[in-house]
């Protein structure tokens, strides 16, 4: 029986709350923050405290279901897969597994067990071409991080909790809590950060982070690549270059001299929006503060400038001796390892080999192996060897979050198989054949996956799950991935041998590790972990830095050992990790990668182009997520968010007035949003959130539905992109706005 107490870390966000749930007759009675977690120390959001509606949302789907005729029905799981072999193994069977995709989304990054057997259903499944929300968020910071140090997941992550300058660019905290930043009350250690030494808001908004810091530059959206060009060039120009512990693992540097000296504060002025004595005065800040760092999100990624961005957040950390020391720009250690550490075949050095493939229709080429993700629809849509026939989707909802949308939701009926793995009736998940429901989050045990790479403290918690599922039987998503992996492979997914399958992986995990997984595995007959997501944690445990590698470092960590730790396992601070992180051929830091030194001329000609009148960014808010919490009636109580910002300025001159409704109209289309006028943004700027536009036919998503808002990636054009990676630029579209039926 769940009745009683419960310590369960909150799967939502990278701040990875500790929670003292309290459950009484099979409900969540309350959830709190646990105060003695050994990160979050009771830290919680509005979100966390509603994980109990989660679980309990009517509409939450608990059974698989297959449409047939048009028609949803509720099936067992046998017959559920057995649907999945009839309808995706003639397409197989006729177009070759080229026809088949598969789209993984965000909450993939929070959960050890859909993160990892995921990859087994890319990495196994011979797809040739997958999607992912990572082309419309963070795929710029893996090409800087794969050319700068060999490993395209080696994110700097900012030492928040030792630093006495923090430089906030395209991020707002208050609403994400941290990305790319994993750090407990986020909000709390940067109001800490103000009280011995300084907060600045690189933003062309003012967001609720901006109103709590020392000082808010609004800035031009897109330009942040010119703006951190000047600010090298001043580190130069004035002599402020320091490179500390940095230097005998630096190449590049003068090559990074010669090309930003032509970029003077004074030039970038104009188009930046920012004085050049106020840039020049921030490096001097940088240089001149012994521990300040510098940190750029999704901002600074979804935009048309998002790799030069990312990279040059980096090279301003290095050349102010910032980096891979406390207070600046550090590498996480992660407790257990994440799957997404291993490098790509053939990639191993850093170099710039992309391109491998190109797209049939679009001719995007591929970089670090992905694609846009706007290219999907084309490849559905257009006729012809290689078409797209049948998609996968897992925790996934592109039809609100990827550029263009609204298309995708016109060309999914075009598939002849769609099968989904989710939890709810939505946007996208309406058109697959069949959907294949998880368990509820609080049905689930918990470790977090990704995440961990970018956390200020190297932490350890695992999370039983709070109930038991409903119906004993039902497979674990980690098994339905498995079987879906194996019907790609040509087994009907009903007969695929999941143990088999699971083995081979975790022989694979082992191996890496340079362990022979055969001989591992026989040291767990007769224990509890016969297999699955658990088995793996605790390998990626016992073989991470702190773990016992199988007895090797007795007394080291443990799935068993931190079990005893309900509170989790604090192993403090991230350390210095020079050069032991870089996995570049020769061990160096590439300063100035020649891939990147070649979109410098893009960005030149963006100083010399007129200015748009009016630009759009995006925006969250803290009491949603992406576009899956709009159906929790508690987070949905209070005045509509989904409208656009405007600046008061801009609305008059268009005869706008506040809580209008609005015509906003971009390249790619045209949607009307409730207005709402502030002084809180840049002129020329307004912005609108993503994740709505709720509201559609077959869905069943009752509270969402009821205020469905609009899908601001109607307006997102999907050629808009920053070239070197092929990230959406979601950030800085030219748009019109006018009163609706002006
Ligand atoms: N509550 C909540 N938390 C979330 C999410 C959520 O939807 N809701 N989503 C999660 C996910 S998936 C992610 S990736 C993270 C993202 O986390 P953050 O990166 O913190 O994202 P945002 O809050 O959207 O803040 C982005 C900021 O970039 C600014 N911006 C836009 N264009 C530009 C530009 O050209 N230059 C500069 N300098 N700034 C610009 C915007 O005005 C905005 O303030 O949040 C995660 N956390
Ligand atoms: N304009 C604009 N567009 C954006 C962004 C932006 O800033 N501006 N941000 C982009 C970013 S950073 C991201 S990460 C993407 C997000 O893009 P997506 O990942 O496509 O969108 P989510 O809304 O996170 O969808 C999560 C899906 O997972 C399901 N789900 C939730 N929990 C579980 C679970 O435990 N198991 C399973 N199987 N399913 C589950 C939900 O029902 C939902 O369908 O959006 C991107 N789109
Ligand atoms: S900040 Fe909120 S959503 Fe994020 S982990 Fe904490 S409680 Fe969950
Ligand atoms: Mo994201």
């Amino acid at each position: 029986m769940a009745d009683g107490r419960h310590l369960y870390t909150c799967p939502l966000c990278e701040a990875m709350c500790g929670l003292e749930i309290e459950v009484a007759n099979g409900r969540v009675a309350s959830i709190r923050g646990n105060r003695d977690d050994e990160w979050s120390h009771g830290h919680l959001c509005p979100k966390g405290a509603t994980l109990g509606a989660v679980h309990h949302d009517p509409d939450r789907i608990r059974a698989p279901m297959i449409k047939v005729d048009g028609q949803w029905r509720e099936v067992g799981w046998n017959e559920a897969f057995r649907r999945c072999t009839e309808i995706l193994a003639p397409v197989i069977e006729k177009h070759g597994i080229g026809a088949v995709t598969a789209y993984v989304g965000n909450p993939l990054a929070h959960s050890f067990s859909l993160a990892r057997y995921s990859g087994v259903l890319l990495g196994m499944s011979g797809m040739p071409i997958t999607y992912s929300p990572g082309t419309v968020d963070q795929w710029p910071k893996n090409l800087s991080s794969h050319l700068m140090y060999g490993g395209w997941w080696t994110f700097g992550v900012p030492d928040i909790q030792r630093t006495d300058l923090f430089v906030v660019m395209g991020a707002n905290p208050a609403a994400s809590q941290g990305s790319l930043l994993a750090a407990p009350d986020v909000m709390g250690i940067i109001d800490g950060i103000r009280k011995r030494g300084k907060v600045i808001v690189v933003d062309p908004v003012r967001t609720a982070t901006a109103a709590r810091a020392d000082e808010w530059l609004p800035i031009t959206p897109g330009t942040d690549a010119a703006f951190l060009m000047a600010v090298v060039h001043t580190l130069f120009d004035e002599g402020l270059v320091a490179l500390g512990h940095v230097e005998p693992y630096l190449d590049g540097l003068d090559r990074m001299r010669e090309v930003a000296a032509e970029w003077s504060p004074d030039r970038v002025e104009p188009a930046t929006g920012i004085p050049a004595e106020r840039i020049r005065d921030l490096a001097r800040e940088l240089a001149g503060t012994p521990r300040a760092v510098l940190y750029g999100r999704i901002g600074l990624c979804n935009q048309e400038f998002g790799s030069l961005a990312s990279w040059l957040v980096d090279v301003v950390n290095i050349l102010t001796a910032h980096f891979d020391t406390p207070g600046g720009l550090m590498f996480a250690r992660p407790a257990a390892w994440s799957i997404t550490v291993q490098p790509q075949p053939g990639l191993e050095d850093g170099l710039a080999q992309f391109g491998r493939f190109q797209t049939r229709v679009r001719g995007a080429k591929e970089v670090l192996g992905q694609v846009p993700v706007s290219c999907m629809v084309e490849e559905i849509a257009t006729p012809g060897d290689g078409q797209l026939k049948a998609l996968i989707t897992v925790a996934g909802n592109p039809v609100l979050s990827t550029p263009a949308g609204h298309k995708l939701d016109e060309v999914l009926p075009m598939l002849d198989a769609m099968i989904s793995v989710d939890l709810w009736l939505n946007e996208t998940t309406r058109h697959a054949d069949v959907i294949l429901p998880g368990l509820s989050p609080l049905e689930q045990a918990h470790h977090d996956d990704l995440i961990l790479n970018f956390a200020v403290n190297s932490i350890a918690n695992y999370s039983p799950p709070v109930f038991a599922p409903e119906d004993p039987d039902r497979p674990e998503e980690w098994e339905i991935l498995i079987r879906l992996t194996g019907l790609c492979t040509g087994v009907p997914a009903e007969d695929v041998d999941v143990a088999a399958i699971d083995d081979g992986f975790f022989d694979y995990m082992a191996f890496t590790q340079g362990l022979d997984g055969a001989e591992v595995r026989r040291r767990y007959d007769g224990c509890d972990l016969t297999g699955g997501p658990e088995r793996v944690l605790d390998l990626t445990l016992r073989t991470g830095p702190f773990g016992d590698r199988y007895g090797e470092n007795p007394g080291g960590l443990t799935l068993e050992k931190l079990k005893q730790h309900p509170n989790g396992i604090n192993f403090g601070p991230m350390v210095p990790q020079l050069p032991d992180i870089l996995g570049t051929a020769d061990r160096k830091v590439r300063l100035a990668p020649q891939y990147l030194l070649d979109d410098l001329p893009r960005l030149a000609a963006r100083l010399e182009r007129a200015p748009d009148a009016l630009v759009l960014v995006s925006r969250r808010h803290l009491r949603s997520n992406n576009s899956w919490l709009h159906n929790v009636a508690p987070l949905m109580k209070g005045r509509d968010r989904c409208t656009l910002v405007m600046h008061r300025e801009d609305a008059a001159n268009r005869g706008i007035t506040d809580g209008a409704t609005v015509t906003v109209t971009s390249s790619a289309g045209s949607l009307e949003v409730p207005v709402e006028l502030t002084d809180a943004i840049k002129p020329g700027v307004v912005s609108m959130p993503h994740g709505w536009g709720h509201g559609k036919a077959g869905t069943r998503m009752s509270v969402a539905n009821g205020s469905p808002g609009v899908n601001t990636n109607v307006l997102s054009p999907p050629d808009f992109l920053d070239e070197p990676s092929g990230n959406g630029a979601l950030n800085g579209i030219p748009v019109t706005v006018t009163a609706a039926g002006a």
